[in-house]
């Protein structure tokens, strides 16, 4: 399997290029479902220890349904897959402008949640449209183990979130531990107290939002994501969830910038637009590096062939 690795922010992305699963044509939502059924050994292999880390999101490369499509993008980490991935979407673009597959401008990438577009403005700086973002829910009130009340609200960027407003301890590098710790505690009280997505859809990434380090950001996050790893990068699509809350609290017009710091002191400067349906249509800008191009080896008598299962 040939990978190409980036970050984006600092956040991880490993994009197959070659040797991936064989999930044939379609809709890339049912190629997902492929993928997760039939050749669930591929994502451990490419991004489970010992050849990857719980950090790292992987991201396949498939040809796209539409023929106007520059690429179709299948997301998965550790633990499963993703709808959307912001940061992966950043990474597979400058990923693929250094493949000499895209040139600088605008195109169209196909995920199973929906198309977004993408511009590449440089060879390390993307912005990323995303698929329309939401608010599902505001306001919840939840019981946490070791936390007591935990408000937040829950919303749709690509994955779905839990948006605390308070976070339970400083947003600081030293206190990612504990920050895991009570992230983990709000997605269990999520879980056991029936508050979903649409569709009853897990929320499954949790967001602690405080004041950020630098004057000129708006708010610094902490964003856990499915499989216990933390996003080193303020998170695309968890971004664009925050941009519907805000938008849907009359908090931020449109077309007005918000610039997210993550955990790590990094940043992605947003904004929303409205569609003619007056949904949330949220872009993202962030930079990226390509960090290392390998072939991934499997040696049948290896006995963690497919990765070690957590
Ligand atoms: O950037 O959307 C994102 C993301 C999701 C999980 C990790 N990063």
């Amino acid at each position: 399997m040939r990978v190409i690795d980036s970050h984006t922010e600092g956040e991880p992305t490993r994009l197959i290029v070659d040797g991936g699963p064989p999930l044939g044509t379609g809709p890339l939502a049912l190629r997902r479902e492929r993928f997760a059924r039939d050749f669930d050994d591929y994502r451990r292999f490419a991004v489970n220890e010992p050849r990857g880390s719980d950090a790292v999101v992987g991201a396949l490369l498939c040809e796209p349904e539409d023929p106007t499509a520059a690429a179709g993008l299948i997301f998965f980490n550790n633990t499963g897959y993703l709808g959307m991935c912001g940061h992966a979407t950043i990474g597979a673009a400058v990923t693929l402008a250094r493949m000499g597959r895209i040139g600088p401008g605008r195109h169209l990438f196909e995920t199973p949640v929906g198309p977004v577009t993408v511009l590449l403005d440089g060879p390390n700086a993307v912005t990323i449209e995303n698929v329309p973002s939401f608010r599902h829910r505001a306001g919840v009130a939840i019981e946490v183990d070791g936390l007591g009340t935990v408000v937040g609200d829950v919303a749709w960027g690509g994955n779905w979130f839990f948006l605390a407003e308070a976070s339970p301890l400083p947003l600081e590098m030293a206190h990612i531990p504990g920050l895991i710790r009570a992230a983990e505690a709000v997605a269990r009280a999520l879980a056991a107290a029936g508050i979903t997505g649409t569709d009853g859809a897990a929320v499954d990434h949790v967001e602690f939002f405080g004041p950020p380090a630098g004057a000129d950001a708006h708010s610094r996050n902490f964003v856990l994501c499915p499989g216990g790893a933390y996003d080193r990068s303020p998170c695309g699509t968890g971004t664009s969830a925050k941009l519907a809350c805000l938008a849907a609290g009359g908090k931020l017009a449109p077309g007005v910038d918000w610039v997210q710091e993550s955990i790590v002191g990094s940043r992605f400067t947003a904004r929303y637009r409205l569609d003619e349906a007056g949904r949330v249509i949220p872009s993202i800008t962030g930079r990226a590096y390509v960090v290392a191009e390998a072939t991934l080896l499997r040696d049948p008598g290896d006995p963690f062939a497919n990765g070690i299962v957590p």
